[in-house]
């Protein structure tokens, strides 16, 4: 009798994994999802936990994954691309139905992209893009326009100084090799370098950290204690940039101003005292628009190859009558 039962449970366990596809596939349940129901399995690879806007992020795919019926998979790389990389190989080997990340850096991702691709897993890009020249690697790119970012900066930047003679700038750059860090410092030199009054004296990484950002600020102002302008390529950076004059005996937004990119709420609470004088804003809620794009891949429909984000600048003012609703 026991080894019947025996032989019943064996094939019981079996039509289950056959039922899962086999491999070990996790049904979503098991992935975090809302409990089996969902019609897809998503893999996520985060960037890291840098910066509020990343938070902010990671929230907003988080609960629209969960509000989509969607099942998740997601994880931090620290801001490491092989841990990117190591995560995507990790979904693949899951059979996950769609992968989605947010590239740390825009070069080296066309082997593992290529291996999604022969897995038959489409890719969506969210947040950053890769530099790769076959565009077939991904179905298509949800986020910001990072060049349009930092023009927005350099036209603020060329109004706030029309008077003066001359106009000294600390850039405080995101990451290295970033989209957003490139294309930031070519929309805003775009602008500036129009103009022969600018003139960009130093030029940094800060690694979108609020320390990256003290850190590079304190050296800064050693080595150009005359500096009249801060471009910081995120909120956090300029916060920490904000540490540093205060520091050093000066007032920010005045003896020195700054701009900064996000509009997050320390962002924006520092904007509307008067520390930071002008941010560009970069929306991180993303998910919504994520999923919905999930669930036309995996239906089979054709979606835009670029998908771009509305957003908009905030003074101190604006930001002062935005503050209450902000959702991040
Ligand atoms: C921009 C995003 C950047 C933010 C930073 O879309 O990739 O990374 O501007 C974040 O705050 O760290």
């Amino acid at each position: 009798m026991n080894k019947i039962f025996g032989l019943a449970v064996a094939a019981a366990l079996l039509t289950t994994m056959g039922a899962c596809g086999g491999g070990g596939e996790a049904t979503p349940a098991a992935s975090g999802g809302t409990g089996g129901d969902e019609t897809l399995t998503m893999g996520f690879a985060q960037v890291g936990a840098e910066s509020g806007w990343r938070t902010a992020n990671t929230k907003s795919i988080q609960e629209s994954a969960k509000t989509a019926g969607i099942g998740l998979k997601f994880s931090d790389a620290q801001q490491k691309q092989e841990n990117q990389i190591k995560a995507i190989r990790s979904y693949i080997q899951q059979k996950v139905d769609i992968i989605a990340f947010s590239p740390v850096v825009e070069s080296g991702w066309d082997t593992v992209l290529k291996e999604a691709q022969t897995a038959k897993i489409p890719v969506i890009l969210t947040d950053r893009a890769v530099d790769s020249s076959d565009t077939s690697l991904y179905v298509t790119f949800l986020g910001s326009d990072f060049v349009a970012e930092g023009k927005k900066a350099g036209d603020w930047a060329v109004k706030e100084f029309a008077s003066a003679s001359g106009v000294k700038v600390a850039q405080i750059e995101g990451t290295t090799g970033s989209a957003p860090a490139i294309d930031r410092a070519e929309g805003f030199a775009e602008v500036v370098k129009a103009d022969p009054k600018f003139q960009i004296v130093a030029s940094q990484t800060g690694d979108f950290t609020r320390a990256g950002g003290k850190q590079v600020a304190e050296a800064l102002l050693k080595s150009n204690p005359d500096i009249n302008l801060i471009y910081a390529h995120n909120d956090d950076m300029g916060l920490g940039a904000i540490e540093a004059i205060e520091a050093a005996g000066k007032t920010p937004g005045k003896d020195i101003k700054i701009i900064t990119v996000d509009a997050v709420k320390d962002g924006m609470t520092a904007l509307s005292e008067g520390k930071i004088n002008f941010i560009v804003e970069c929306s991180p809620l993303l998910g919504p628009q994520l999923m919905d794009l999930a669930k036309k891949v995996k239906a089979g429909e054709t979606v835009e190859k670029r998908i771009l984000t509305e957003e908009g600048t905030f003074t101190p003012e604006q930001a002062k009558a935005a503050l209450p609703d902000r959702k991040y």
